[in-house]
């Protein structure tokens, strides 16, 4: 892992319908973020926050099924160029959210300097919908279809190019909540999925290796997009969409654990920290001591 690591900050809260998640950010510097990565002997550089606009009132806000689209937009925009100078600088890219739709301008920024990215999608949920499949209209439901190509081509096209990932280089861990037109993406385009059922059966050390096996197959760069929803609300009850049965603080402190022994990531996202619905900030203090076993933390 490289030895320079670059911190951006992304207060977005428009990617769905639970204010506060724009606080994620400050939530997890509070959590020293940054002196904890200083600690494991790390160059960290924090470069604030991504301005984000605010929607005008009489704008229309829903239009296509997509909530708050032109700010999401440019929001992005800025995020990906951030993103990008930080690679181009040497640096790891680590973003922290905000809410998941930020992982479109992420991803935009990192998989223009690699030839075949591969993602780990750690999620309750699969984040495939788009305007015509959404439940909600949320963007946030849609950031894997839009990097896949898939999806309102102001998303798909942001930064110039499209698509930024294959399916063939996705897999999505921790899923158990899955929209229909999701489900059926999923079967199309043969993506890798290892719902709660088969992280119960195979247990999380398999569901690693054979994941961290299928990404890294082919693909010169993994980008890991950890969405804190993934673990089971007891462990991480500040998210805006709990969803009951996740994984376990030990199950996530293993699996970024061997993803730090393997040492395959590239880039990292920790997204839908919302302090305002949290106990004492325990999702923020949870997803930095994730990043800490992510980046190498050990006990002995
Ligand atoms: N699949 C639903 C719910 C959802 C997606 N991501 C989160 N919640 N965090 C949707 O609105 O697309
Ligand atoms: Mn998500
Ligand atoms: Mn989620």
């Amino acid at each position: 892992m490289k030895k320079k690591i670059s911190i951006i900050g992304v207060p977005m809260d428009l990617g769905q319908r639970r204010r506060g998640v724009d606080m994620g950010p400050s939530a997890m510097r509070y959590a020293n973020v940054v002196e904890r990565l200083q600690a494991l002997g790390y160059e960290v550089h924090d470069l604030g926050d991504i301005e984000i606009g605010r929607p005008n009132e009489f704008d229309v806000i829903d239009e296509d099924n997509l909530k708050d689209l032109k700010e999401v937009v440019n929001a992005n925009q800025t995020l990906a160029e951030a993103v990008s100078k930080s690679v181009v600088n040497g640096s790891f890219p680590l973003v922290l959210g905000g809410d998941h739709s930020i992982a479109i301008g992420t991803l935009a920024g990192v998989a223009e300097h690699y030839k075949n990215l591969g993602v780990i999608w750690y999620d309750a949920h699969g984040d495939l919908n788009t305007g015509e499949t959404s439940p909600s209209g949320n963007i946030h439901g849609m950031p894997l279809a839009v990097s896949l190509g898939i999806g309102h081509p102001y998303l798909t096209g942001l930064g110039g190019y499209a698509p930024k990932i294959r399916p063939e280089n996705v897999v999505i861990i921790g899923a158990r909540s899955l929209d229909d037109g999701e489900k059926e993406l999923i079967q199309e385009k043969g993506i890798k999925v290892y719902t709660m059922h088969e992280i119960d059966r195979l247990g999380m050390t398999r569901v690693m290796e054979e994941a961290m096996e299928y990404v890294t197959k082919d693909t010169d760069g993994v980008h890991l997009s950890l969405d804190l929803d993934a673990l089971d609300p007891h462990d991480a009850p500040g998210v805006g969409t709990p969803v009951l049965g996740g994984t376990s603080y030990r199950e996530t402190h293993l699996a970024m654990e061997m993803l730090a022994e393997a040492d395959i990531v590239t880039s990292a996202e920790f997204v839908e920290v919302n302090p305002i619905l949290d106990d004492k900030n325990t999702t923020a203090t949870v997803a930095v001591a994730l990043m800490g076993s992510l980046f190498g933390e050990k006990l002995l």
